[in-house]
């Protein structure tokens, strides 16, 4: 007899049941004493009881189609809280939220009982995070592989205004959404060496021996789109101990010390980098890249056989590949090595799957954070890798390049797998761009610079190659979730369709002159604001007024991105309030959010000056509520889901050249915050789509900042011509602000002595004029709502459904493939 299907109807009343069932049979509480988290958890329960069936259909369906799937392969992705989210996306929010009020629950309330998934750095994990929301709601068979790492990144604490680093146990209390797949558990091979085999045809074979083994077990994280049936998944590999670990010091006794073995085996998973440009050569690293990347390619070639009888000519019809960023770039050597080895194909025929399989997102121009492992280090951990790099390498350079320059040494020495000066390094970027069919950048000047610069010779060879791919971000949590009134107001205005087409936006352009309107969109920022302000005084124990410009910078902290440009403009505020106490001068509150890499020594630097600014200037009886500067504690995705709605101006300032292309800009123009930048990144495409009289933009473009390294750019030319400028950062390197004058001598010493290598000097004027800009602009609140609503309006470009469908049709060929109810 066929049980009776389970209730899983998305009334409030099927909600009920099922909620109440999970408390009681899944958690074993009383509905009467269940703590909030308990409810939290039986709440998510529900929702994934839903979730999963479609899960099951999506999963089905693609494979019996037999259409092609892109493969996500990502160290990183930064989810943030899942339950709203699914929520929102799935139509289930109103149901059950009356179905948690009539058992006596707030759903909002609950809601904040959810840790952070904080398993990413910053803009690549976060891209990958709202990518996976763009596969699931543009309905594109989809699978993210990426790592189950135990701690995500680090919480951070202020103690004395100096960043202190804590781990961040997300896990701890295990977590409602995620599914182990122990049936798919994977077992991977590191070290060992290489022996030379002949098959029975006589043929050469290498093979891998002598190796080490790790396991590793998928989890399942089901990825709900909005108002769609497709549920793709994200498949996050935990490291475990072989089995029989150690089994002979097992038996003779040594229980524990076998243990140990295990205890390293799970290091691998353990824990997130905390760096977002490269850790120099960590074997760890090295280690983990490898590890998800052979669960992850094991898994697809599994998947490939089970679902057909193919040739291998067929993988690439059947599999895409996408890298996001060099990190997973060891995947390309590891297909070679199961084509050419294990499948025993020959080499050009497995080198033509290679390349028609990946594609390869480029996130960063800067010369530090390009992907380089030292050649002993990767032959030790990964032997065979190293043979394959090395003849790729050699094909390569006596192929196409001989072709193209023949004996022109210098090009081929651009254009190897492997650096040769100052010790050898296998080129992660290079072995990238080889070998896969695409190569893009995530904004249009970021691919123009890849193509002029840092990839030329290879746009020489393979123009074909490059594309641009501009990022974007979905509007469902970072509007739809993150601001439910403004998302509620446009809806009322313009219907809801654009929550699957953000170009729709654009109507809402006329209304930016209907006073009604404009009256409502400021009602919804100023409530955001009191919200906020709340926050701020409970986090950093500061009062501020929701009457205040309310200007944000919120990303990691790092030189290039220029918050102590920031800071020098916020010293020479304060020291104009003193001498001219009468100003007028809208009040403003800075607000800061931002993580250090634990071992970024100036970062850490600039972080405490900000803090001693802060705390003086908002201590300071003389300047009152004119000027605040917060630096809210422990910046994560949650946390920005706060902050984003209430901002009224958005900091960009990163030196021409060095953004890639930056995705908190589109996140705070679409709330309707107006952008102070440079033309970096991203932000030339916002400055395009908004019109460049609701924009702020200052500074050197990339044209100028070459000009002027060229002929040789001076910081203490600035400093000497700029009295302003002189004294702003003579005060900040006194003791005033610390009582020790010692404190801040780095981040004086970073911007003279050291050269200021991001031009913060150079722009420091135009900054502060584009600044006193903003002030007036302000003032005049009638226009500065209007340039908001515009900003809102005219964003939908950056709505990643729109990158991902181009990755679609340009780099994966993909269908959209529709699940029924
Ligand atoms: C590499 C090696 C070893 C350890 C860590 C790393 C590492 C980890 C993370 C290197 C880089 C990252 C992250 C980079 C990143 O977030 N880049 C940002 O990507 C965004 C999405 O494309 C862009 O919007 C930003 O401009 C870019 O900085």
């Amino acid at each position: 007899m066929t049980p009776a299907p389970c209730d899983l109807g998305n009334s409030k009343d099927s909600l009920k049941n099922s909620i109440i069932n999970h408390l009681r049979f899944t958690l074993g509480a009383y509905v009467e004493s269940a703590s909030k988290n308990d409810w939290w958890v039986a709440t998510c329960l529900a929702i994934r009881d839903r979730v999963m069936d479609h899960a099951t259909k999506s999963r089905t369906l693609h494979r019996q189609s037999g259409v092609r799937r892109v493969h996500y392969l990502s160290l990183e992705y930064l989810m943030g809280r899942l339950l709203e989210n699914n929520l929102r996306n799935s139509g289930l929010y109103e149901s059950t939220k009356a179905a948690l009020g009539e058992m006596g629950k707030d759903l909002d309330a609950l809601l904040d009982c959810e840790p952070d998934m904080g398993l990413g750095n910053g803009g690549l994990g976060r891209l990958a995070a709202c990518f996976m929301d763009s596969l699931s709601t543009v309905n594109l068979p989809a699978i993210g592989y990426g790592i189950h790492y135990e701690f995500g990144l680090f919480r951070q604490e202020f103690v004395n205004g100096k960043q202190v680093e804590h781990p961040d146990a997300w896990m701890r209390d295990g977590s409602p959404w995620k599914i182990a797949r122990p049936s798919y558990r994977q077992t991977v091979q590191l070290y060992g060496r290489v022996v030379q085999k002949f098959d029975d045809c006589g043929h050469p074979r290498s093979e891998w021996v002598e190796t080490k083994a790790l396991l590793g077990l998928p989890w399942d994280i089901p990825i709900v789109g909005y108002d769609s049936h497709t549920v793709n998944v994200l498949r996050l590999w935990q490291a475990q101990a072989d089995e029989d670990f150690n089994f002979q010091v097992f038996n003779e006794g040594s229980y524990v010390e076998a243990l140990r073995d295990k205890a390293i085996a799970e290091t691998v998973s353990k824990v997130l980098y905390p760096n977002d440009s490269t850790e120099s050569g960590k074997e760890l690293r090295l280690v983990q890249q490898y590890f998800f990347v052979a669960c992850s390619l094991a898994d697809i070639v599994r998947r490939f056989k089970v679902g057909y009888t193919l040739p291998w000519s067929e993988f690439p019809s059947k599999a895409a590949i996408q890298l996001n960023d060099t990190h997973p770039a060891v995947a390309i050597p590891e297909l070679m090595r199961i084509l050419v080895d294990l499948e025993g194909l020959p080499w050009n025929e497995a080198w033509k799957i290679c390349q028609e399989t990946f594609a390869y997102t480029n996130h960063t121009l800067l010369p530090e954070a390009l992907e380089m492992w030292s050649v002993s280090l990767f032959e030790r951990v990964l032997p065979r890798h190293l043979q394959i790099i090395y003849q790729i390498n050699q094909l390569f350079l006596e192929g196409d390049v001989e072709a193209k320059w023949p004996g022109d040494s210098e090009k081929k020495r651009s254009l190897s797998l492997i650096e040769e000066r100052g010790g050898k390094y296998v080129r992660m970027a290079n072995l990238s761009v080889l070998g896969s069919h695409a190569t893009n950048g995530v904004a249009a000047l970021h691919t123009r610079l890849l193509c002029e610069r840092l990839f030329a010779d290879f746009y020489a060879l393979y123009p074909d190659r490059f594309l641009n791919l501009t990022n974007g971000i979905t509007f469902r949590r970072w509007l739809d979730v993150c601001n439910p009134q403004l998302s509620a107001l446009i809806t009322e205005t313009i219907g809801e369709s654009w929550k699957k087409n953000a170009d729709l936006l654009r109507n809402l352009d006329p209304h930016a002159d209907d006073p009604a309107f404009r009256a409502r969109y400021a009602k919804i920022k100023r409530d955001h604001k009191v919200v906020l302000a709340k926050i701020i005084e409970d986090e950093c124990g500061v009062t501020v007024s929701p009457d205040a410009l309310f200007d944000v910078q919120i990303k990691r902290l790092h030189e290039y991105k220029r918050q102590h440009l920031n800071l020098l403009n916020i010293v020479t505020l304060y020291r104009e309030i003193l001498d001219n106490p009468n100003a007028d001068f809208h009040p403003r509150v800075f607000i800061f959010g931002a993580k250090a890499a634990p071992g970024y020594f100036l970062a850490k630097n600039i972080i405490h000056a900000i803090n001693a600014v802060a705390a003086k200037v908002n201590n300071d009886p003389r300047v009152g509520d004119k000027l605040k500067v917060v630096f809210l504690p422990n910046y994560r995705v949650s946390l920005a889901e706060k902050i984003i709605p209430a901002s009224d101006l958005s900091e960009q300032i990163s030196t021409a050249g060095k953004e890639a292309s930056g995705t908190g800009n589109m996140k705070l123009a679409l709330n309707g915050s107006l952008t102070i930048g440079t033309l970096d990144g991203a932000n030339v495409e916002i400055e395009e789509e908004v019109g460049s009289e609701n924009i702020f933009i200052f500074g050197l473009t990339v044209e100028e900042v070459t000009e002027l390294r060229a002929k040789g750019y001076n910081p203490w030319d600035y400093y000497w011509a700029n009295e302003k400028l002189r004294n702003t950062i003579d005060w900040i390197s006194s003791d005033y602000f610390t009582g020790n004058a010692e404190e801040f001598q780095p981040l004086r010493r970073s911007l003279l002595d050291h050269g200021d290598p991001y031009l913060c000097l150079a722009d420091y004027q135009s900054y502060v004029d584009a600044q006193a800009k903003v002030d007036a602009t302000y003032k005049d609140q009638d226009k500065w709502v209007k340039m908001a609503i515009l900003n809102t309006a005219r964003v939908g470009k950056f709505s990643s459904d729109r990158t991902i469908l181009q990755y679609a049709e340009k780099v994966w060929n993909l269908p959209q493939v529709p699940i029924g109810e």
